[in-house]
């Protein structure tokens, strides 16, 4: 395929999820400003990288589960509630994401926490209810999201970040608080890939490695990009933070990015064999991020 029927396959998938979200999340009346600011917690224009590795995976997996889609907007959904969560004046204090006011500079603290709830508790139901998938993995896909999000899980990635982010960390600490915080909603999103495809278990393992290496990163990416204020979020959110990029230097996060970036797609070969979806994605999307002539 070349890069406009690429193009063109990424447009249509993220299409596909925003039309999706926009049904599962239905709007509520005039006065239900609950349901508007989840709405707009989840169908504000993000990057949507999270729902589209999820459907290229199941794809080059083989994978033909009219589930895909549903589990690709469950992830979307902890993803949004954890931003609105993250934005919050008593975590980041954030007032910009994706381009626009957060959830509570529009709506208010408490509807934007509530709103969260709402998010959280629907992606737990959109799996309950997805269609095509057995009781057994429906029941893996509830526990490996509850894992995810839970005190071992972002949860905790994120209280690290908060209260050990400005006592002085050494690498191996700042890089196992950026797994918690960011790397295990990336395995969430592949291994619910791996279930609706019922995937074997060295096919898990290898995407299970896949997504640890993706989840550094992406979080480098991230943490890269705290500098500029063109992504739609405040600039310098990171200052007095105990990041990588503190630690070891823009530069040095570059090539860490990099021997990430292919570790990652050595465990993506052996998960996909033949299939090479994610991985043209995955570099083109990376090479375009970094400001890399691809
Ligand atoms: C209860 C769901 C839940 C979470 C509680 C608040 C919290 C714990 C966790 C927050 C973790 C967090 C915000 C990590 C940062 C992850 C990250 C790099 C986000 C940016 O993702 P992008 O770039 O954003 O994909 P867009 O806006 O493009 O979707």
């Amino acid at each position: 395929m070349n890069a406009m029927g690429q193009a063109s396959e990424l447009l249509a998938i993220r299409e596909a999820v925003q039309t999706r979200l926009d049904q599962l999340l239905p709007a509520g009346g005039e006065r239900d400003l609950v349901t508007a600011a989840s709405r707009e917690g989840a169908l504000a224009p993000g990057k949507r990288i999270r729902p589209v590795l999820l459907m290229l995976i199941a794809r080059d997996l083989g994978c033909d589960n009219p589930a895909v889609l549903d589990l690709a907007c469950a992830v979307e959904m902890v993803h949004a509630a954890s931003l609105a969560l993250d934005d919050l004046p008593c975590m980041d204090n954030a007032s910009l994401r994706r381009g626009r006011p957060t959830l509570h500079r529009q709506f208010g603290e408490d509807v934007a926490i509530l709103a969260a709830i709402g998010l959280l508790s629907r992606a737990f139901g959109v799996i309950a209810a997805a269609p095509g998938l057995s009781d057994s993995a429906r029941v893996e896909a509830v526990a490996q999201l509850s894992a995810t999000v839970g005190l071992q899980g972002l949860v905790q990635g994120q209280f690290q970040d908060l209260r050990g982010g400005a006592a002085a960390r050494g690498e191996d600490a700042i890089a196992r608080t950026n797994e918690l915080k960011t790397g295990v909603l990336f395995s969430a999103t592949l291994q619910l890939a791996a279930i609706a495809s019922d995937a074997c278990a060295a096919t898990r393992q290898s995407l299970a490695g896949f997504a640890t290496e993706l989840g550094h990163a992406f979080q480098l990416l991230d943490d890269l990009a705290d500098g500029s204020a063109d992504h739609g979020k405040d600039a310098h959110q990171d200052l007095g933070k105990s990041t990588l990029v503190a630690l070891l230097g823009v530069e040095g996060v570059r090539q860490r990015l990099q021997a990430h970036l292919r570790t990652a797609d050595d465990h993506l070969a052996c998960a996909c064999g033949q299939g090479v979806a994610t991985r043209r994605f995955m570099r083109a999307w990376f090479d375009q991020q970094l400001g890399v002539a691809s």
